[in-house]
Formats: C-alpha cells, sequence, structure tokens
C-alpha cells in the first residue's frame, strides 16, 4: 500500500468514528418484556424523537430491566444519577427513592379513569413532577400501567377471607403491607422472575393490570383464576435525568416533551383499549374470572384500610389530600 493509499484509508476511518459519534445515541430502560403496551410507547417515543431530530437522536429501548441487571427499582435511581438517559417505568418501582409515588397506588383510591386522568393532568401530576425533580428525574408524561388486579392458581378470590395464605408474588414494599393485611403471604420478586415462580409454584399468585401486562405476557398460561378488584391504580411515566434536561436548548427540550406527551396519550389508549375488551380475552384463553360485587368491594376496601393509612402517613397527609380534593372533584361513576 502506497503511503497516499493508507492516509486515504485512514482519513475515511476517522471520518467514519467522528459521524458515529455525533448521531447521538440515548439509552431507555423499562422493566416489563418487548410485546408490553409499555414497550410500544417507548417505541413510539423513540420514533417521535427520531424523527424531530432530523435523524441525530435515536433512543434505543432496552426492555425487562436489562440495563440495570434486571433490577427494577434500580432504574429511576441509574436515571436519577444521568446514567441512563430515559425511563418507562411505574410508580409502584419509584417509591423506595421516592417513597411519595406510593400516594397513586393506596388501595381503593381511585374508582375510575376519570378521576385518574383529572390527577395525571392536573395539580397532583405537577407536584408530582416537582418530588420527582429533587432525586434528579424529570418527569416528560404520564402513561398507564393500569388497576391491578389479583389472579391465583389455587381458587376464585371473592372475599378477603380467600387471600389467607396465599403465596402471592408483589413488586414492592406497599403491596407487601396490604397483602399481609389481607391474611397473604407476600414475596417481592423482580417482574422478570414473577412467570416461571408461577409456573413452579413458588408462588401462588401475583396482580398486575390486564391490559399492559397480564395479556402481553401471557399471565393466563400459568395462572387459572382472576378477581378484578381495581384495588390499587399504577401510572406509568417517562422521566429523563436532570442533568439531560438542563444541557438540551429550548428546542430540544419542546421536541423531546411533544414526543413524550403523544407517546404515552398513544399508550394510554391502547392500554384501555386492551384492558376493554380483556376479560373476554382471559376467558378465551381459559381463565375463570370471578367479578366481585359491590359489597365484595366494600369488604376488600374495608380489609385494606390499615395499610392506606399507614402508607398515607409515609407519602404525607398534604399530598393524599391533594389527590382526594382533585379526584372528588372528578366523576365518581364509570
Ligand atoms: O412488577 C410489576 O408487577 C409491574 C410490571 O407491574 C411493575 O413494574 C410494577
Amino acid at each position: 500500500m502506497t503511503h497516499l493509499r493508507m492516509a486515504a484509508a485512514f482519513a475515511g476511518a476517522l471520518a467514519f468514528t467522528i459521524s458515529a459519534a455525533q448521531a447521538d445515541t440515548l439509552r431507555l430502560s423499562h422493566n416489563t418484556g418487548d410485546q408490553t403496551t409499555w414497550q410500544k410507547g417507548a417505541d413510539r417515543f423513540a420514533e417521535l424523537v427520531e424523527e424531530g431530530s432530523g435523524g441525530e437522536t435515536s433512543i434505543r429501548v432496552f426492555p425487562n430491566a436489562q440495563l440495570t441487571g434486571g433490577d427494577q427499582m434500580k432504574q429511576a435511581e441509574m436515571v436519577g444519577r444521568g446514567s441512563i438517559d430515559f425511563v418507562v417505568t411505574s410508580a409502584i418501582n419509584v417509591t423506595p427513592l421516592v417513597p411519595e409515588m406510593a400516594v397513586f397506588s393506596l388501595p381503593y383510591l381511585y374508582a375510575n379513569y376519570d378521576q385518574v386522568d383529572a390527577t395525571t393532568g392536573g395539580a397532583p401530576g405537577e407536584k408530582m413532577a416537582e418530588i420527582l425533580a429533587e432525586h434528579g428525574l424529570h418527569l416528560l408524561a404520564w402513561g398507564e400501567n393500569g388497576f391491578r388486579e389479583v389472579t391465583n392458581n389455587k381458587h376464585p378470590i371473592k372475599t378477603p377471607d380467600d387471600l389467607k395464605g396465599l403465596k402471592m408474588r408483589v413488586a414492592g414494599p406497599m403491596y407487601i403491607d396490604v397483602m399481609n393485611a389481607l391474611g397473604a403471604n407476600p414475596q417481592q420478586m423482580q417482574w422478570t422472575e414473577t412467570f416461571s415462580a408461577l409456573q413452579q409454584g413458588v408462588v401462588d399468585g401475583q396482580e398486575n393490570p390486564i391490559g399492559a401486562v397480564i395479556i402481553p405476557q401471557r399471565v393466563y398460561e400459568v395462572q387459572k383464576y382472576i378477581t378484578p378488584w381495581h384495588y390499587s391504580y399504577d401510572p406509568i411515566f417517562i422521566a429523563t435525568s436532570e442533568k439531560n434536561w438542563e444541557s438540551w436548548d429550548d428546542e430540544t427540550r419542546a421536541m423531546i416533551s411533544g414526543a413524550a406527551e403523544e407517546a404515552m396519550a398513544y399508550q394510554r389508549e391502547i392500554t384501555r383499549e386492551a384492558t376493554a375488551d380483556g376479560l373476554e380475552t382471559l376467558k378465551a384463553e381459559g381463565m375463570e374470572v370471578y367479578t366481585p360485587t359491590d359489597a365484595d368491594l366494600a369488604a376488600f376496601r374495608a380489609a385494606t384500610k390499615a395499610p392506606f393509612d399507614t402508607w398515607a402517613a409515609k407519602v404525607g397527609d398534604d399530598l393524599v389530600s391533594l389527590f382526594q380534593d382533585t379526584i372528588a372533584g372528578a366523576s365518581a361513576t364509570q
């Protein structure tokens, strides 16, 4: 090879390195599988950002909490520190870092979607964004995991007594207290380990939203009974690090926020659609559905009052009142 040809080859390699460095690839972590509405929302966000940046910014989506070695609670902390660019996760996963996030999921706080939307779209949502910012997380938009419904393999759950002694997988600390109050034996476990734990009978049951998780993650293959008891609502959200946010100019901020809003509106819509006909889907897959009566729901509510009070005190009375006042102003029935 002549010197000249070597120089040309070297220059070519250098140009390649520079352009690869310029096309910014940001990383987004979420903690469910790649068929869920979480993934679909994250993918839509990535597409919109790629378009909005004229191809200069691409986002790679990592499902199943891969970036934190399967630890779903650690994602928010890593984003807060700026080591991951974006997270799509649900409220309960953030409670070890930001205990106030448990307010959303207090047992029987919400009766319907109008009430949910009034809080995420109003002053409570803004207040939570301020609290998240204190932990280095810049909230971009709210999406939906949904109302969490209980499944198990032993028998239909009709009353609080039916939970006695059941081994229940739960995602986070507040749900441990709720399950204990119901007489179940709760066990905190990563979501990615739950399917095989249910399959092998390590646990008897679990609780998760129908459209966002139970159907796309095929929980019906390893669970027989479901009771749509709507005991706890769990929102998801997209956040970036405050560090990223500070580094972006106004135009980039507007583009990223707009993409997040649009992606989460889409995510919420497909989640509600999948939930609306979800029980039919689950019956077709062989699950047995017990639809609780108003009296059953009142019994579940009464049985979860103690953990409600404990966690309301933990998150703070002012915050709970802000949510309750907003909820009272929204329509009471579906
Ligand atoms: O772990 C769960 O149960 C899940 C997937 O719903 C959450 O991330 C809270």
